[in-house]
């Protein structure tokens, strides 16, 4: 109790959210009635859909995720999406967050990239003015896809480029090396976008100095996997890069399996920035205070570390050094 009422007390950035990860079962349920498009879901209630929330690796899991999306299809259900998200981060103190969306999701199922960018807009504004929350957009290309789909989409973005503060990378990792993203990452940072990936989650430490060296990263998301290389953990300590962890995904998705607490120890114990998250709370059974709880409940971290470890996300976020200052 005491711990909670700890957490709830600080001021929290999260750093790597997938807003179609927030979307709870309930909220699912109510936009496919609302849409006629119970047909579209794998499952016909809401406890079968409870019950098939039980991982055995990302893939598994990105197939019941993608599904879940079928029910999104107006900027209306975007911005009730971002706003239920935003109420329930509220609820857990954070006062700024960088939400992750996939646009190929929904432009492949004919949803147009104007409602979903400015659905999730509207409640970005709707949330820092009655919330308080700060917010950007970070657009995430499906590795799977490859990269010209990826260049595509990047395209068809330019004229939302407003609203939009950097690039991503994620779905499913391995056999889908970043390198091969070099091109769009490239075009991204000539327009003036940050840049991120999904890099070392399932996939090897390579794919986390390939992020580094061919699409020029401001951060590494997960990067977990950086622990099968002491070189490569030298190098992100030396240039202060910033992993995005989600204890609890990893956790949900079997990553490191038996010894996920060891290797978060490890982790931990290194100089590493890292930064805790949520990643898709609707999924993994917890948004961002969970995350914490989680490390406090099975590493023993103390409140100077769990302290340290919320600075390091403001540290590690896009917000202007101003507004860092503020916060830390
Ligand atoms: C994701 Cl946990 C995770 N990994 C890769 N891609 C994703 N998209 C949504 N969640
Ligand atoms: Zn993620």
């Amino acid at each position: 109790q005491s711990v909670l009422r700890f957490l709830a007390s600080l001021p929290k950035a999260e750093l790597h959210l997938h807003i179609e990860g927030t979307l709870e079962p309930e909220l699912m349920f109510e936009l496919a009635q609302r849409n006629h498009a119970l047909d579209s879901l794998p499952c016909k209630t809401l406890q079968e859909m409870k019950a098939a929330y039980n991982f055995q690796d990302l893939q598994s899991f990105l197939n019941l995720y993608y599904a879940g999306c079928a029910v999104l299809r107006t900027d209306q259900d975007f911005y009730d999406l971002t706003m239920a998200y935003l109420r329930r981060a509220k609820a857990d103190n954070v006062v700024h967050t960088e939400i992750f969306f996939d646009p190929q999701t929904h432009t492949q199922r004919g949803v147009p990239l104007k409602c979903v960018i400015e659905g999730i807009h509207r409640a970005q504004e709707e949330g820092q003015r009655t919330l308080g929350i700060t917010s950007c957009l970070i657009l995430s290309f499906l590795r799977d896809l490859g990269p010209e789909a990826a260049m595509q989409t990047l395209n068809e973005a330019e004229p939302f480029l407003g609203h939009i503060t950097g690039v991503g990378l994620d779905s499913c990792e391995l056999g889908f090396p970043p390198g091969v993203f070099q091109e769009v990452f490239q075009k991204a940072k000539t327009l003036g976008l940050k840049r991120v990936a999904h890099a070392g989650e399932e996939g090897p430490a390579q794919y986390i100095w390939e992020a580094l060296q061919k699409l020029d990263v401001q951060r590494i998301d997960h990067g977990v996997k950086c622990l099968e290389d002491r070189k490569l953990i030298e190098s992100l300590e030396a240039s202060e890069m910033p992993l995005t962890v989600c204890p609890l995904s990893n956790l949900e998705l079997k990553v490191y399996s038996g010894e996920l607490e060891k290797r978060m120890s490890e982790l931990l114990s290194t100089d590493l920035c890292i930064t805790i998250n949520s990643d898709d709370p609707a999924y993994f059974g917890g948004y961002l205070n969970q995350n914490y709880l989680w490390l406090i409940q099975n590493l023993g971290l103390d409140s100077q570390r769990v302290v340290d470890l919320h600075a390091n996300s403001f540290r590690a976020s896009f917000l202007s050094q101003d507004a860092k200052t503020q916060h830390c």
